[in-house]
């Protein structure tokens, strides 16, 4: 099983007149427009929903500053270099806006980090592909940060107070980091041979695990008609996706590089682009942890916790000394 299955108590959504009258009244306020917050009621399914996703989310922020950072030292040029260390740390001050929106739910930072370093939490599968080249910085960021705003833009709008606020700051933040990737690649097709070459290999390889990142196609998620039901998810996976490949195509036509799928083609009908097959059996791997860098991202996370530790005990120490001294008079 590749999900962990939240455990909502009913075997399909239930409709309104079948809610007991608290998740009724708490759907309600749902259906109306109106944000939860966390002092309100909300159902123990829809907490533990919240937990799920913004945690994970939390995790992908950190562990996505990984493959990045492999290239921070060396960046082309010292612009570049602060470019690249500023989206690097944009990321980590996004992990941590959303770890404080999960603490409003009732855990722990400690009890989510834990979850992360046994294996036991997910982070998004597009972090477990290697940086091989410079250009690898470029697709990142116009096709991960891309992706990511499509998919967090809607999430401004979701039902839960502090993610929806959450969301806000960081979208403004993904558009920097997606511009600043379509900038890497623009210069690069502007270049050498070699260097548009080097572009070209890039959008190889991110392209089809960025499509990935908006998780199994509708028929196979799991989570999306309880998410939607309560306004946690605003649009499908498969439409979210559909919306990434019909705004990238063109930008791949205008860096002139080609898109690897042999099936694209735009379908005039339907007013979108047609696209192949996903190698789902690829994301299955990647999900169980067999994607090419899984173990490394891991291990290094772990590692960084651990060498972290003395620092964040000094910091407790100190606050409780402070704490215990007599109040100024
Ligand atoms: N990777 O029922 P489904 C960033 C899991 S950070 C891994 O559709 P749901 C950035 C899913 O969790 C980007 N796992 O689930 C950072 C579930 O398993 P569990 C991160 C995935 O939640 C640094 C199972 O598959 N963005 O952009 O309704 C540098 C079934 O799926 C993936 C977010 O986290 C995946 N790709 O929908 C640069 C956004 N896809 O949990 C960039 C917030 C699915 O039941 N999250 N799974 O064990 C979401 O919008 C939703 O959680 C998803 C999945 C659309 C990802």
């Amino acid at each position: 099983m590749y999900a962990q299955l939240v455990d909502t108590g009913a075997q399909r959504l239930r409709t309104l007149e079948e809610l007991p009258p608290e998740e009724r009244s708490f759907q309600e306020r749902i259906d109306a427009g109106i944000k939860i917050e966390p002092k309100d009621w909300m159902p123990e399914a829809y907490r533990k929903t919240l937990v799920r996703q913004i945690s994970q989310h939390a995790h992908s922020e950190i562990v996505g500053q990984l493959p990045e950072g492999n290239w921070v030292t060396r960046a082309p040029t010292l612009k570049r270099k602060a470019i690249l260390l500023a989206k690097i740390q944009d990321e980590a001050g996004h992990g941590l806006y959303l770890y404080s929106a999960a603490e409003t739910l009732g855990v722990s930072r400690d009890e989510l980090l834990d979850a992360l370093h046994s294996g036991k939490a997910k982070y998004s599968s597009i972090f477990n592909y290697p940086t091989l080249t410079w250009a690898d910085m470029g697709a990142i960021g116009w096709l991960v940060d891309g992706s990511a705003i499509i998919n967090q833009i809607p999430l401004c709008r979701c039902s839960y107070g502090p993610y929806s606020r959450a969301m806000i700051r960081v979208c403004k933040e993904e558009s920097f980091h997606a511009r600043q990737g379509y900038d890497i690649m623009l210069a690069l097709v502007r270049g050498s041979a070699e260097q548009r070459q080097m572009a070209q290999d890039a959008l190889n390889r991110w392209w089809w695990p960025a499509l990935m990142m908006f998780g199994p196609s509708d028929s196979d998620s799991v989570n999306s008609a309880q998410s939607a039901q309560w306004r946690i998810k605003l649009h499908s996976n498969d439409e979210l996706r559909q919306r990434m490949v019909d705004q990238t195509v063109p930008q791949a036509e205008h860096l002139g590089l080609t898109v690897p799928d042999p099936d694209l083609r735009w379908n005039e009908e339907r007013g979108h682009y047609d696209f192949g097959e996903i190698d789902w059996s690829e994301f299955h791997d990647v999900l169980k942890g067999n994607g090419p860098c899984n173990r490394e991202r891991l291990r290094t996370r772990v590692r960084a916790y651990e060498d972290g530790r003395w620092f964040r005990d000094a910091l407790v120490a100190h606050a409780d000394k402070l704490a215990a001294q007599p109040e100024a008079a």
